[in-house]
Formats: structure tokens, C-alpha cells, sequence
């Protein structure tokens, strides 16, 4: 089965659906569309996804437009090293997960990194309005690194266990995302009092590191990273 899977370059949500395909040691080929040039909005993706995100994936005549739905999707298509456990506990346990790090550490990360990356480059000033809601992401970005930490806390290697699985698909791009805006804003994200996992979230630094050696998982950063 050839797999395509069509994403920006740094869209946290394709990361996912890479993520995944690396940990089940699959191949597969990437179409990178330019958000500068609005290839998203064109009638040649646009007949693929009416909705206009990312990812799309398509494979043997398949077209799937949700990271969550292609992870689910890609674990009944080809079983070995599931995404999602063995059993309906591991199951569960790996939705509540990955869901979680969507519903919130995703939402934390998009105000803070919206501006971050997109913003005019000027750290707001303190008492400004922009300033407290970036403030606030900060505080929402820095109990979602601790409730991942608690997770890490009781020895497991990933969030949900033993195996690499969808939780971990989810929550690593945000996590990744995070230490890019440290390395590439420095004095805005200091500035803003955000703490890195290598400060304050020891095992969540560690489990950063064991998912970057996995194989497969380099070939997942972003392109215009290199
Ligand atoms: N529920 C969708 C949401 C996808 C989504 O919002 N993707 C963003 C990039 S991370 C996007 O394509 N935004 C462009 C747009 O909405 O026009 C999924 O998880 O696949």
C-alpha cells in the first residue's frame, strides 16, 4: 500500500499521523503544501478535503482528512504495533490520552504559539491585555507538561505504557513544538516565564528523548526545520 500523506511542514496535527505510521515502522510519502502560497485553499486539494486543513491522507483510493480518524484507521488497515493497545483497558486508556492532549494541551499551545511564531516578534508589555492572555496560555502550557509528567511519574517508558502508541503520536509534536519556540524565541518565551520539561518535568524530558531515538522519528521533523 503506498501512503501519502499531504501536511505543512510543522502542522502539529500531520506530525501526528507521521508519528504514527514511524511507530508501526511503515513507509510512506509526504506532500508538503505551502501555507504562504494558500496551497490549501486550491481546487486540486480542496477536491480532496473541502475543509481545507491538514493532514490528508490517501492510500489505494482512500481519502482520509482527520489525524485521529487516519491513526484509527491505520491501525485496523495494518494491525502489527498497534496504536491503540491490545486489550479495550490499553484502549481506553490511549484514547483518554491522545483526546486529552487534543482537547487541552493543543488548545494551551495554540495561544501561545500562534503568537509565538506568527506574532510581530514583540514581547508584549507587562499589564497589557495581550500580555495576561499569554501569561494565562503559559499557565495552561506549563499544568498540561505536569499532568504528563504525572503520567511518566510511575515508571512507564510512554505515556500509556510499555509501547510507543497514539498518546504518545499526539503529545509529541506539542511537546516538540514547545522546545522550537524556546530555541527559536528565546526572549519571547523567557520573557513570558515559560518553563522548559528539562526544568521543572524531568521525565517528560526523558520520554522527549526516548520517542526522538525511535526509528523512523527523524524522518517526521519538520522539513524546514533541517
Ligand atoms: N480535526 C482536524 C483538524 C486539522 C486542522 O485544523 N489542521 C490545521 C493545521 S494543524 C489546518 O489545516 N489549518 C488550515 C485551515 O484551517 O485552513 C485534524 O485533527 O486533522
Amino acid at each position: 500500500m503506498t501512503i501519502t500523506v499531504h501536511t505543512f511542514s510543522g502542522s502539529p496535527r500531520g506530525w501526528r499521523v507521521l508519528l504514527g505510521l514511524a511507530f508501526k515502522d511503515l513507509s510512506w510519502d509526504t506532500n508538503y503544501l505551502s501555507l504562504a502560497d494558500r496551497d490549501h485553499r486550491k481546487p486540486e486539494f480542496l477536491s480532496l478535503n473541502p475543509r481545507h486543513t491538514v493532514p490528508v491522507v490517501e492510500a489505494d483510493g482512500v481519502v482520509l482528512r482527520d489525524s485521529i480518524a487516519i491513526l484509527a484507521w491505520l491501525d485496523r488497515e495494518i494491525p502489527d504495533k498497534p496504536l491503540f493497545g491490545n486489550t479495550p483497558g490499553q484502549a481506553a486508556e490511549i484514547w483518554q490520552i491522545a483526546m486529552e492532549c487534543c482537547d487541552y494541551l493543543r488548545d494551551a499551545n495554540r495561544q501561545l504559539l500562534s503568537e509565538v511564531f506568527f506574532g510581530d516578534d514583540a514581547v508584549p508589555a507587562r499589564g497589557t491585555e495581550k500580555h495576561k492572555s499569554l501569561r494565562a496560555a503559559v499557565k495552561l502550557v506549563h499544568a498540561e507538561q505536569r499532568y504528563l509528567e504525572d503520567l511518566l511519574n510511575d515508571g512507564r517508558p510512554y505515556l500509556a505504557g510499555g509501547v510507543p502508541s497514539a498518546a504518545d503520536a499526539v503529545a509529541f509534536p506539542e511537546v516538540r513544538l514547545l522546545q522550537r519556540a524556546l530555541e527559536t524565541k528565546h526572549h519571547m518565551m523567557t520573557s513570558l516565564g515559560f518553563e522548559a520539561p528539562e526544568q521543572t518535568c524531568p521525565q517528560l524530558a526523558a520520554w522527549k528523548v526516548r520517542i526522538e531515538a525511535l526509528p523512523g522519528v527523524a524522518a517526521t521533523s519538520p522539513a524546514h526545520w533541517n
